[in-house]
């Protein structure tokens, strides 16, 4: 018997990898690989998660209470619509790089970890961006006119060289640090997809296209992909999501790839800006993301790369039929693994891109829901597993 015990215990430590060590091909945990190839079998079956930023930390007349577990998770404006929550938390890292305790728009980080956590133990996927400061300027991740000049060489400062390379490369570092502490009571590192340098095809982040040449931007990715690593990280997968500037055209859209060595996801940022729900905008909005999401799934295919839409939404939802009349026929063609609509914001509540009970889009939002292909976090319980 205690032979028994014995072998097994040999024969589960030399054939099965801890589930913190990385494996020998990626550097990543196998949850973490499972993911990725999950995340690209989503695509490709038809249904993509539906996900919602800062979904269960505060909404239209509420916010958690950061200082009491028992708030985690508990409440939800999406919840409070269509009574489950979205299989896709995100969270934002801004101004971790300063050493704050909370983020830039008021969470904790404490409680964004504990979120995090706890969506994983529901099945939930997380994903991270990160609206760090400018390190040059001291400004925010937005440009402003009065410091266009040091926002043109905020880029440069950073790479190796710079003036602010080394400060930079402590940045992130305090991102690893977090990414790192993201692990279970039981021991497994959360997997994660983590989303910086975003929007880069636009000039509004000190990263964007008027701030750096394209050379430089992938040096920016490269420096971060390496020093994660460097740093120990082997829970993240990298996702890229320009904006909808390429407007279809691939070789723009691939103009400043970082490389399929860097990249995981293949994203897209695409807002709705409609004024109201009689305005062409809305059909316009409709076409671009067509246009947009058929280039992305092309490259996707072409370089085996799980695809997202990494951000959308439409501010304020002034259609009650956007959900399902919009964006749903839209995201029905294309292999899109998951969608992720902005926050409502509590201290400024015509800044929403989900529905709240009593919105007008409300009703739309509980067909959307039941939609076959969307998927919300009582839908996905297996997005960890490693499929035959
Ligand atoms: C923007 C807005 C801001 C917010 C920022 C980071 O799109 O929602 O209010 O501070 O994202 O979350």
């Amino acid at each position: 018997m205690i032979t028994f015990a014995a072998a097994l215990t040999i024969g589960c430590n030399s054939n099965k990898p801890k589930v913190n060590e990385p494996l020998a091909d990626s550097g990543r945990t196998e949850r973490t690989e499972n993911m990725l190839e999950n995340l690209k079998q989503l695509g490709d079956s038809g249904v993509y998660m539906f996900g919602h930023h800062d979904d269960t930390v505060y909404g239209i007349g509420w916010e958690a209470d950061y200082t009491n577990d028992s708030t985690i998770g508990a409440k939800s404006d999406v919840k409070s619509v269509c009574g489950d929550l979205p299989a896709v938390l995100s969270f934002d890292l801004g101004h971790i790089e300063l050493g704050d305790d909370q983020n830039l728009d008021g969470v904790p980080f404490d409680y964004i970890r504990k979120e995090a956590i706890n969506h994983f133990d529901h099945g939930g996927l997380v994903t991270l961006s990160w609206h760090l400061n400018n390190p040059l300027s001291s400004g925010s991740s937005w440009v402003a006119d009065s410091l266009k000049d040091i926002e043109q060489n905020t880029v440069t400062a950073v790479l190796e060289g710079g003036e602010k390379h080394e400060l930079f490369l402590g940045w992130i570092d305090k991102v690893a640090d977090f990414i790192n502490s993201l692990e279970t009571p039981y021991g497994v590192k959360v997997p994660v997809v983590f989303r910086p340098w975003h929007e880069h095809t636009g000039s509004w982040f000190w990263w964007g296209q008027d701030f750096c040449t394209a050379e430089q931007y992938k040096a920016l990715w490269k420096m971060t992909a390496e020093r994660l690593k460097e740093k120990g990280v082997v829970n993240a997968l990298l996702a890229y999501s320009p904006g909808t500037e390429p407007n279809g055209e691939v070789e723009k859209y691939l103009e400043r790839y970082p490389g399929d060595e860097i990249i995981d996801v293949l994203g897209l940022d695409a807002y709705c800006s409609a004024p109201d729900a009689d305005s062409t905008l809305i059909l316009d909005f409709a076409q671009k993301l067509d246009r947009n999401l058929a280039m992305v799934a092309k490259v996707a295919k072409e370089h085996g790369k799980a695809m997202a839409l990494t951000e959308t939404g439409y501010e304020g939802i002034k259609t009650a039929e956007w959900w399902t009349m919009t964006l749903a026929p839209i995201l029905a063609k294309h292999p899109i693994s998951y969608i992720l609509v902005w926050r409502n914001a509590r201290e400024n509540p015509t800044h929403h891109f989900a529905p709240y009970p009593g919105h007008i889009s409300a009703s739309d939002f509980i067909k959307f829901y039941n939609l076959n292909e969307t998927l919300f976090l009582h839908d996905v319980n297996a997005l960890y597993l490693k499929r035959k």
